[in-house]
Formats: C-alpha cells, structure tokens, sequence
C-alpha cells in the first residue's frame, strides 16, 4: 500500500479449486505468493471492533481499517453491488492511527481506562503462530496506554494476481488467500486514493466478478469471520448482532 489514507473497495469470493486457471483464462497475471502474519488488537471490551474498527500489526506494520460507509448507506444508489461490496479507510500512518484510536475510544467511553485495568481477553484453542514473537515490533507503550490486547493472531498464505492494460480491471487485485487455521477466501479488490469516487471501483469488482463466473449473491465470510465464529464465539456474536459482519 503506497498512501497513508485510501479506500480499499473489496468483494470476497468462495475459491473454487480451479480459479488459478479461471484467472489466468481472463489475463490476469500472478505477481507473486507471500506469507504474512497478522495480530488484530482491541480493549478487552471490544471498543474499536463494534464500531467496525480493526486494528492490526502486520508482519511489524501498524494499519487500522475503518467502515467508511454504515451497512444501510452502502445500499443506496446500486444495491446489488454495494451488498457484495466492503468499504474501508485504511490508515498505515502509525502516528495517524494512534490519533483516530484515540478519537473512537473518547467517542465510546467518555474516559478510557488505564493500563492497570488491562486483562487478557479469553480465546478457545486458537491455533500457536510461529514467529509471533516478532510482532508487534518498537514501542508498545501506546498499546498499554490504550489498554489494547491482541485478540486474533494468524497467518495467511497469500496469492495475488493483477491484469494489465488500461482496460475494465486495471487498478484490479485479486488475492488469494489461506489461513493457517485452515480457511481459504478470494478477494476482488481495488485501493482507490482518499476523495475519489468509489462507483468506479465497483463497477470494475463487478466486472471482474463477471468474468470469473461467481454468480452468488450471498456474502462470503473472511477469515476474521471464521477466526472469531471459532476461537471467541462471544465476540463474534456481539457482533452479528451488531451487524458489523
Ligand atoms: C474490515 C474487517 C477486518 C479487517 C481485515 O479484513 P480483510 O480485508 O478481510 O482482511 P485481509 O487480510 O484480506 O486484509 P487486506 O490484505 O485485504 O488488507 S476483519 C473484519 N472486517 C469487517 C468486514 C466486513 N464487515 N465485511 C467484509 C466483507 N469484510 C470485512
């Protein structure tokens, strides 16, 4: 991710176990396989998380992922797309991010707690990562100051592909993705700068979408859909009820 402040405009699909070949049948090329790990943080009680605020370390890199849009407003103007389609600011400033945390928890409680008030957030049997140790990296004072625990920790295998040319998907990315806890999830997705018109970017998910032949007009579940339903069903349940996934 080159800018601080974009949009991610994304759609997630079922892989079927011969989209490598359905991808390369449309022009999309393979620009490489990666491994990365991630660890989602949040208060014990969940402040960030129910206002669809995810924050996360990636492989020693900060990035907070913020609904731009609530689930009711995405439907205007062209429902069937918007349904299919999430859309997220993404923040990779680390100054930045500790600002807008800041925000949302004075929005949400009035008064944050302090570091002596953190306690460990309960998961059930989640799957041991290597290399966790290495994340997060520098100073984590802030993390405490905030009273943020880590919550979710995984690996991911991931696949990308891009297509070339000024055509219909240029500016397309599409991920493939599998979870060390043995989840497997496609995404569509186009970063559009912080300002430009999204309507774009969706229309050139829908396209490719099209190409790729998924029909489906239900929503795919993410791997922290899956990761949360298994290893804090509470928390996921707060937040199904919250329609925050
Ligand atoms: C926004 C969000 C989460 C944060 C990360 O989600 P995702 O983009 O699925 O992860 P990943 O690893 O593919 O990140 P990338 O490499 O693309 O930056 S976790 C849950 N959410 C909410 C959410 C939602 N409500 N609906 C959908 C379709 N996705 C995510």
């Amino acid at each position: 991710m080159e800018s601080t402040m974009s949009v991610e405009v994304e759609r997630k699909f079922v892989c079927d176990a011969d989209i490598q070949k359905q991808l390369e049948e449309i022009g999309a090329v393979c620009i490489g396989q990666k491994q990365f790990q991630d660890k989602y943080f949040d208060t014990p009680d969940f402040l960030l998380t129910l206002r669809d605020v995810w924050l996360r370390c990636r492989q020693g890199c900060w990035e907070l992922k913020c609904a731009t849009v609530t689930k009711a407003e995405d439907r205007v103007g062209e429902p069937q797309k918007a349904e299919l389609c999430s859309r997220y600011q993404e923040i990779t400033n680390l100054s930045q991010i500790q600002l807008k945390v800041r925000e949302f928890m004075k929005e949400g409680n009035g008064e944050q707690k302090t570091a002596n008030q953190t306690h460990p957030v309960v998961h059930q049997d989640t799957p041991k990562t290597e290399g966790a140790e290495n994340c997060p990296t520098g100073n984590e004072s802030w993390l405490m100051e905030l009273n943020l625990v880590c919550f979710a920790e995984f690996t991911t295998q991931r696949c990308s592909f891009t297509f070339g040319g000024e055509g219909d998907e240029s500016g397309v990315r599409v991920d493939l993705d599998q979870a060390d806890f043995g989840y497997c999830v496609g995404e569509i997705e186009v970063l559009v700068p912080q300002g430009e018109d999204i309507q774009s970017a969706l229309r050139k998910i829908e396209k490719t979408a099209q190409r790729l032949g998924l029909s489906g007009d239900q929503r795919v579940q993410g791997k922290m859909d899956v990761y949360l339903q298994r290893y804090c069903p509470e928390h996921y349940a707060k937040l199904l009820s919250a329609y925050i996934l």
